[in-house]
């Protein structure tokens, strides 16, 4: 098996001027004390991920109410499920900014139930009805394969979920699958926007699994696998993790992703982790590609019916999955 070695050395400062009685210190008094820990991540198969994106699209587009949004979920229940400890599927109704009564469900996975220090990763499942920033208008009402915007998170998070399964971290995971992220008002209506979308999150966020539930932090991935992807600090998780931003920019770009994990604020944008940091309190951030040279300021085929498999890019699940599966393992 695949594995690489971290080796993580801590030096413990000695501070200058501490007395000479009553310590530990040899009678140099300066001499560093170093503790050598050894810390064992599984490698994040790009190839694995991709392929769970793909098992997604061959669905056809994941909107709330379609039988292929039904299958889909009971894919991704069956397939998280093989890998957690414990499933939850968290089916309700919610009513869409246009009146429709969807039928949703999150699906939440949970490992090490037992274990009080968890942390949260989470990605919406579903796909958006309509393609209202298509460049042919013919197609504004045409739903998308969210191959990129849905399917590239939970394709990363599918791969992380097998890794843990195979060999436990030190810390507790639980696995969200938001639904109805992506029913948010269409580009041509008039009316509010902002509480359209994340309608999933929004529920699970007032009716968690577990009553009480906290993880110590929460990362979101929204669009985490077009080629050439950039992700920037996004305002939200400056505002309310600025940490756990930190912390995650830091190691990817450790890792090499520096092109990837970009030095620079981004936008605020409303999206699951919003209600995840308002709503529950947990600390959330949201790895998500800006894109500064479209209108829009995602990635270029952003909620069109180019968001196929054509955009998406091993290396680019790699980075993130690299990288998050990093940052687990030293938790
Ligand atoms: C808004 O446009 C308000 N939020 C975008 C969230 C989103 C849509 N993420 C993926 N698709
Ligand atoms: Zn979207």
């Amino acid at each position: 098996m695949n594995r690489l070695l971290i080796f993580f050395t801590f030096s413990m400062m000695i501070m200058a001027g501490c007395g000479q009685a009553g310590n530990n210190h040899n009678a140099a008094g300066d001499q560093d004390a170093v503790t050598a820990q050894e810390v064992s991540v599984p490698a994040f198969n790009a190839d694995s991920a991709y392929h769970y994106v793909e098992k997604q699209v061959a669905f056809g587009p994941r909107v709330p109410n379609s039988q292929a949004h039904r299958e889909a979920g009971q894919w991704l229940a069956a397939t998280l499920g093989n890998f957690a400890d414990t499933l939850y599927t968290q089916e309700t109704r919610v009513r869409a900014y246009d009146g429709t009564t969807l039928n949703i469900k999150n699906i939440i996975g949970v490992f090490q139930p037992d274990n009080p220090r968890r942390i949260l990763l989470c990605a919406h499942w579903d796909s958006r009805p309509y393609a209202d920033y298509d460049p042919d208008p013919d197609k504004h009402y045409t739903p998308i394969d969210g191959a990129n915007d849905g399917g590239s998170g939970v394709g990363v998070l599918l791969e992380i979920a097998r890794q843990v399964q195979q060999e436990r971290p030190a810390i507790g995971l639980d696995i969200i699958f938001f639904d109805a992220e992506d029913y948010g008002r269409h580009r041509f209506s008039d009316g509010p926007n902002e509480d359209s979308w994340a309608l999933g999150s929004q529920h699970w966020a007032r009716n968690p699994h577990r009553t009480d539930y906290f993880a110590r932090y929460g990362i979101l991935l929204d669009m985490v696998g077009a080629s050439g992807a950039t992700f920037k600090r996004e305002g939200y998780s400056m505002l309310y993790a600025p940490g756990v931003v930190r912390k995650v920019w830091e190691t990817g770009r450790n890792l090499g992703y520096e092109n990837v994990f970009l030095n620079r604020e981004g936008i605020y944008i409303t999206d699951d982790h919003y209600y995840v940091n308002t709503i529950r309190n947990i600390p959330t951030i949201n790895i998500i590609h800006q894109d500064p040279d479209t209108e829009h300021g995602f990635f270029p085929e952003w909620h069109t019916t180019g968001d196929t498999m054509e955009v998406i890019d091993k290396y680019t699940l790699k980075a993130v999955g690299e990288t998050v599966i990093h940052l687990i393992y030293n938790e």
